[in-house]
């Protein structure tokens, strides 16, 4: 199989510089490759946050036998219809799936204090709601993982009315993220000024979806992973950054 990254940006000189446009990344067959290429390449350069000028491809082969498998999480929708009450929701859903009252409260402080988006997450101490990572602004990048079987997913999606990048791409994340040794949830909006609806995931109660957790034009988002001691911190950032995961549907 093929790891497939894209990157795009605009107004940048070589790259640097510039407004983040759209990433991507796909893990998929030897003969899957150029159509991936090719919706990616176009992703790039019709996104509504802009036209790439500079895009970024790294194509790598990966060895489909170091791949870890896990399960898709089982997918509920809470609807809400304004901020406060998702986000309420979102806390007492982290309380039920057994997070302390503590650490509810440090990450949505953490989150809600930002002036800008992170690129990654914050990882949580669970009951001591203490920071755990050592990432300050850039937080922990989330990496290496996709469906193992493209039709079935698009399939399940649909079935679920689920349409749209967001929550394709966010249900993949954090049915890996759910998998990790130690990991007890997931909580997340999106930093997309049009994008309102969040989630809280866990491998206990699975991947909920809260339809609105912050304001229309919003462009603050954030992710936080709450974790049970003791863990091996370094190889669970390992995992997140480097395993291979396939998620089977
Ligand atoms: N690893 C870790 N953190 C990440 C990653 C990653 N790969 N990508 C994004 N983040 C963090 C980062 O702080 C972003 O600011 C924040 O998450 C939001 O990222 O079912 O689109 O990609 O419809 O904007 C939820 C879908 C969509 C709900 C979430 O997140 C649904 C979304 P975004
Ligand atoms: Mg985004």
């Amino acid at each position: 199989m093929f790891s497939i990254k894209m990157r795009s940006s605009l107004g940048g000189k070589n790259g640097v510089g510039g407004k983040h446009i759209s990433g991507a990344e796909r893990i998929v067959k030897s003969c899957d490759v150029e159509k991936t290429v090719s919706s990616l390449l176009e992703r790039a350069r019709n996104h509504e946050r802009g036209k790439a000028d500079f895009i970024n491809l790294k194509i790598q082969e990966v060895n489909e036998n170091e791949a870890v498998r896990v399960p898709l999480l089982k997918i509920t929708s809470k609807k809400t219809s304004s901020k406060s009450e998702g986000r309420s929701f979102a806390k007492s859903e982290l309380l039920r799936i057994g997070v302390s009252e503590v650490a509810v409260k440090n990450a949505f402080e953490a989150l809600e204090s930002l002036s800008d988006s992170m690129r990654g997450a914050i990882v949580l101490d669970a009951d001591s709601g203490e920071r755990l990572d050592s990432f300050g602004m850039r937080g922990v990048r989330c990496s290496n993982m996709d469906v193992a079987d493209k039709d079935k997913y698009e399939k399940k999606l649909s079935e679920l009315n689920m349409a749209g990048e967001h929550a394709r791409e966010a249900l993949v994340l954090a049915s890996k993220v759910a998998w990790a040794k130690g990991a007890l949830a997931e909580l997340c909006w999106s930093d997309d000024p049009n994008y309102v609806t969040g989630y809280v995931a866990s491998q206990k109660f699975g991947y909920t979806r809260i339809s609105v957790m912050k304001d229309l034009g919003d462009y603050v988002g954030g992710r936080v992973f709450f974790v049970r001691l003791p863990i091996d911190l370094d190889s669970y950032i390992d995992y997140l950054q480097n395993q291979v995961v396939l998620v089977e549907v």
